[in-house]
């Protein structure tokens, strides 16, 4: 190999390392991570273990390091094709890779909230909301216990792969519970996620196996409602 060549090998090497070992607070939530017009793995905001005994750290080790980065990944290929595909005009391949950027996407943005949303139990995680959240719980639910009871059901009809999610609308302030089939599908327009729970088998499987409903009840002890309340704060 040249001198020429080693130097820039390395280089490349020395730029890849800093992007990976360099996580920042903006890592996290609904900022984009974006080097080089490329979109990148947040880091998460606590350790793999951070989550048990409710989330074991094997699976929050896969769940994030590999199939959120295959989301990530996903979503910068399918924007280099589809940049490639406008410029040929090619209108079969446009709407192809714009199907896969909408699910790779999708899968990015949910699970850089998802990693939000959540935290270690009797620390950042559980309990109840408080302040405007809870307010608005209550005017949208009638109790934080009705909501809880509504958001627990959308998890567990999901059918197949999907999402529950609670969603802000500004239009008329309101609070919703919503599904999201895979990383995209059912989307409400002018409704903004502020919480979710991720039920894709990958999400429990290793420690709950079949029984979602019980990964959903652990769920609870992990949620991070401070996180959840500057979300909303955010689109007020
Ligand atoms: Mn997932």
């Amino acid at each position: 190999m040249s001198t020429r060549r080693s130097f820039l090998a390395s280089a490349a090497l020395g730029a890849a390392a800093a992007i990976t070992s360099a996580p920042s607070l903006h890592a996290i939530g609904f900022e984009p991570v974006v080097a080089g017009g490329k979109h990148e793995l947040p880091a998460l905001p606590y350790a793999f273990e951070a989550l048990e005994p409710h989330i074991d750290a094997q699976t929050m080790q896969i769940h994030q390091g590999k199939h959120h980065l295959a989301y990530v990944n996903g979503l910068n290929k399918a924007e280099e094709e589809l940049a490639k595909a406008r410029a040929s005009g090619d209108y079969a391949l446009i709407q192809h890779w714009s199907k896969q950027a909408a699910f790779h996407g999708g899968g990015h943005w949910l699970h850089s909230m998802f990693w939000k949303v959540m935290g270690a139990p009797g620390k950042e995680g559980g309990g109840e909301p408080t302040g405007d959240l809870l307010a608005a719980i209550v005017d949208s639910f009638g109790s934080f216990e009705a909501f809880k009871k509504q958001f627990s059901a959308a998890a567990g009809a999901v059918e197949g792969s999907g999402w529950a999610l609670l969603h802000y609308r500004k239009d008329d302030q309101r609070l919703l519970v919503l599904q999201a089939e895979n990383q995209h599908k059912l989307s409400s327009w002018g409704a903004t996620p502020i919480l979710g729970i991720d039920v894709w088998e990958h999400a429990y499987y290793l420690k709950y196996q079949n029984k979602r409903p019980d990964y959903v009840a652990a769920w609870w002890n992990v949620v991070n409602w401070g996180a959840v309340a500057s979300n909303l704060a955010s689109l007020r």
